[in-house]
């Protein structure tokens, strides 16, 4: 699996920076946003270094389809109340205008109580 030593994602995907897990199988790690702007906040990220929704081809519907799959589930997990009073909002950041900060392909997920620190 494509891992790049310098990416801080890769390195939480390999347990050498610590996370607040959330949800791991063998494609994908789960794990709470350490800048949360939502009462519930977290990121869902493949194991393998893609850097970017931008970076994203046809081999990769099938992993993102099992992430995005995993949302509903997840996310009452974490305490997002029930559709329609309640739901929650899927991010992908992609590059600079997209406001991406970390280049290692995530999908946020946020939901909770209003109001929210931004979005
Ligand atoms: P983006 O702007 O979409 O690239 O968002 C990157 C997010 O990653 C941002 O909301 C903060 C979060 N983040 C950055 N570094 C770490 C970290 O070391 N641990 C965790 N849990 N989250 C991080």
């Amino acid at each position: 699996m494509h891992s790049d030593p310098n990416c801080i994602f890769c390195k939480i995907v390999a347990g050498q920076i610590p996370s607040r897990k959330v949800f791991e199988n063998d494609e994908m790690l789960v794990f709470h946003d350490v800048k949360p702007w939502a009462p519930v906040h977290f990121l869902m990220v493949p194991k393998e270094h893609i850097p970017s929704m931008a970076s994203v081809t046809e081999e990769h519907a099938g992993l993102l389809g099992r992430m995005m799959a995993m949302v509903p589930r997840l996310a009452a997990q974490e305490g997002c109340n029930p559709y329609p009073e309640g739901g929650f909002r899927v991010v992908a950041n992609t590059g600079a205008e997209g406001g991406q900060e970390v280049h290692h392909l995530h999908i946020h997920v946020m939901g909770g109580p209003r109001p929210w620190l931004k979005g």
